[in-house]
């Protein structure tokens, strides 16, 4: 028996402590064994043995269970050590995304606009003959849709060429007054430098009573408005030609890069066209069945915002997705 207390003293393991337990206290173990040959031991040693065995047996056990949590303890302290994680460590920097500058762009212009409670409605890029261009006086055939060339599908559908057909289904479903913006991708057959054939706009659209809607109402929320995203520029109005508003005009900032000296972005006339606008032709309110009512418009390209405000050259590198050019804007 001696040999099984040096055993449980000399075990290395939690794993070693069982299989000493098996070949002592197991069906085929020692003290089975032990116990078995009782039979043929005679009467009076039987009692005497008996009463061995079981001090043995019992002083096994004790010993088996304490070596076993002492290994337990250590074990589980080296796996402690072996597995601990250094949570003081550098760890991987995450990259987080950004919203591209267009998007941060119209976000403040939809800011500006909700300030002054204008509505914000979105419609659906792919659009019909009706809404892109005959509400809006651009009948067919006319030359002005030529400026406009886009997508065609079957069905007089089409890829819509500004955010106007928004306007037009508003102006369908709801009664006036109307106080709203159309902001969105619109798409037209154009590529160079200053064009791409998807770009995004906000179009804006104020609806009143017959007399109450001026063209001093627009011009004094634009010039707010201009200076709101520009910072202190000057701004001027000209006229000029759109099928859906008379009059309309054209939209200037004093150049952002030369403050009005002339430069070559501005190709040396210190302006530069922003928006478009207008007092809504009677022909789009006759179109959406609306009565007694007058009203202004206007229109902007939100790439074109985005280059003057970040000061890009080429409107093209806001498409290309350039982690370096867009790392800038964050
Ligand atoms: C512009 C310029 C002038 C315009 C007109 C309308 C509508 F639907 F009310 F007729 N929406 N937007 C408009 C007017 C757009 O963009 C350069």
């Amino acid at each position: 028996m001696k040999k099984w207390y040096d055993a449980i003293k000399e075990a290395q393991s939690v794993d070693e402590i069982e299989e000493i337990r098996i070949a002592v206290f197991g069906k085929k173990g020692v003290l089975v064994a032990e116990f078995a040959k009782l039979k043929s031991a005679s009467d009076d040693e039987k009692a005497k043995i008996a009463q061995e065995l079981n001090i043995h047996k019992n002083a096994l056990m004790d010993e088996l269970t304490s070596r076993k949590i002492t290994l337990q303890t250590l074990e589980l302290q080296a796996a402690m050590r072996s597995e601990s994680i250094d949570v003081s460590m550098f760890s991987k920097t995450s990259q987080s995304g950004a919203l591209h500058p267009v998007m941060q762009t119209m976000d403040r212009i939809v800011e500006y606009f909700s300030a002054m409670n204008f509505a914000v409605k979105t419609g659906t890029m792919v659009e019909d003959d009706f809404n892109n261009f005959e509400a809006l006086n651009l009948p067919k055939h006319h030359p002005a849709r030529d400026m406009q060339d886009t997508f065609y599908f079957k069905d007089e559908m089409l890829l819509r060429t500004h955010t106007s057909p928004v306007q037009i289904r508003t102006m369908m479903s709801t009664k006036p007054p109307i106080r709203m913006i159309a902001p969105g991708a619109v798409f037209r057959r154009d590529y160079d430098i200053t064009h791409t054939p998807m770009f995004h706009q906000v179009e804006g659209l104020l609806v009143d009573k017959e007399g109450r809607v001026s063209f001093a109402n627009l011009k004094y929320i634009l010039e707010d408005f201009l200076k709101y995203m520009f910072g202190d520029v000057r701004v001027r109005f000209r006229p000029s030609f759109f099928p859906f508003t008379e009059p309309s005009a054209e939209v200037d900032i004093s150049c952002v890069f030369c403050d009005g000296d002339g430069c070559r972005v501005c190709s040396k006339t210190g302006w530069l066209e922003v928006l478009g606008c207008g007092i809504v032709d009677p022909n789009v309110f006759e179109a959406v069945g609306y009565e007694n009512v007058s009203g202004y418009a206007f229109g902007l390209g939100v790439e074109r915002f985005a280059m003057l405000i970040h000061q890009i050259g080429d409107l093209r590198s806001l498409f290309e997705g350039d982690i370096k050019l867009l790392e800038q804007f964050q």
